[in-house]
């Protein structure tokens, strides 16, 4: 069920900073009134700004984007039962306290993907849902062991991903890389079988991540089978302090070696980590609604993005799990946009965040920057 106002129903007045919510009403006021159809002074609203913005998207999990229709859809023809009786039961069961209550039902419902066509089709409903939004280049996670360890061969999972992928830039012109992601609550042998199983693909693979329940799996538990996928050849990325502590967060930069982290918002909690992050310029990809569906943050209008962009941090705005959490990349950046006044620079320095920070080379990435640019100066 998703909260459209940014001090959900589980949240009484009682309980609110009451300067925060007159601000927030306020600051709602103006969106809707930049939001407007009707423009002033012929510039464009905020929301249409980020309409057209040329983006990138460097968190989202494939299995993230199964929209309960299409969910459907797959089961019949596959003949799987699912414990719901129509989308709109299913739609009411999305009403997650933590990470974990959101796992439990992700992975059940990854469990109708059974063939190539399936995992083609669920990446394709995806690129064309973000081609609308002007989505321009993706990396996008999967979870080889929620499938194999059902019985789908690694295979399957990504020849059906990596097709739609390929489509993906002939037919829509978006860019993509896959980054596969080890599930943290297994244990380091069934990691290390994944990568073996990863090997003969390296050429469809960035990447490795780790993802799931972070609180007890801290990145130190996979610290060998890192060194190993960067011995191979693939650059690493980790979710860190979305639950956890920054510890973990240290832990992904100094033992993983990662080239971002994803989520980071508990950087907050350390100085000298905060500094660090400024200094290296290390990416952190933040997912605003991921963190209000998930309980991480109380309200957008309490979201570290502002905060950690006045500390020089280089981050990014995505949508983890844009089934799941109301909303996709544009949805990301309007919600916070108007929960946090976001002016149309900074919105313009998202944009460009979101290319620097990814694996694009040097030159796509200028190419991209010089288009932002451009298209701040004309709106
Ligand atoms: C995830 Cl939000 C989140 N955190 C950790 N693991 C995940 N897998 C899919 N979404
Ligand atoms: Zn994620």
């Amino acid at each position: 069920m998703c909260r459209w106002f940014d001090s959900g129903p589980g949240h009484s007045l009682k309980n609110l900073d009451y300067r925060k919510y007159i601000y927030g009403c306020m600051s709602y006021l103006k969106f809707l009134i930049h939001s407007s159809k009707i423009t002033h002074m012929n510039h464009t609203s905020i929301e249409n700004f980020i309409e057209g913005i040329p983006k990138a998207e460097l968190h989202l999990h494939i299995e993230g984007t199964f929209e309960p229709e299409l969910m459907f859809e797959i089961a019949n023809r596959n003949n799987i039962p699912i414990n719901y009786k129509s989308v709109d039961e299913l739609k009411k069961a999305y009403n997650f306290n933590n990470l974990q209550e959101f796992l439990d039902i992700y992975y059940t419902g990854a469990n109708v993907l059974l063939y190539v066509q399936d995992f083609y089709d669920l990446t394709w409903a995806y690129l064309t849902k973000v081609h609308e939004q002007n989505l321009v280049h993706t990396e996008i996670f999967f979870d080889p062991q929620t499938h194999t360890d059902r019985g789908i061969s690694f295979d399957t999972v990504i020849q059906g991903i990596h097709s739609a992928l390929e489509d993906g830039k002939e037919k829509l012109g978006i860019s993509s890389q896959l980054i596969m992601c080890f599930l943290r609550h297994l244990d380091e042998v069934s990691a290390f079988k994944t990568l073996g199983l990863a090997l003969p693909y390296k050429k469809w693979i960035a990447a490795v991540g780790l993802d799931s329940s972070e609180n007890g799996n801290p990145p130190s538990k996979f610290e060998r089978v890192f060194a190993k996928a960067r011995e191979e050849g693939f650059l690493t990325v980790a979710h860190a302090g979305e639950e956890g502590p920054a510890e973990y967060i240290w832990e992904a930069i100094n033992l993983l070696n990662v080239s971002r982290i994803d989520h980071g918002n508990r950087s907050l909690d350390d100085d000298r980590l905060m500094k660090h992050l400024a200094e290296h310029q290390l990416p952190l990809t933040l997912c605003p609604l991921s963190n209000l569906e998930l309980k991480v943050v109380n309200s957008l209008t309490d979201h570290p993005l502002l905060e950690m962009m006045e500390a020089g941090l280089m981050v990014t705005l995505n949508s983890d799990d844009p089934a799941y959490f109301c909303g996709y990349i544009n949805e990301n950046y309007t919600r916070v946009a108007k929960a946090l006044d976001l002016s149309k620079k900074q919105i313009t320095e998202l944009a460009k965040n979101s290319f620097k920070a990814s694996l694009l080379s040097q030159v796509e990435k200028d190419q991209m920057i010089q288009k932002i640019e451009n298209y701040y100066h004309n709106n």
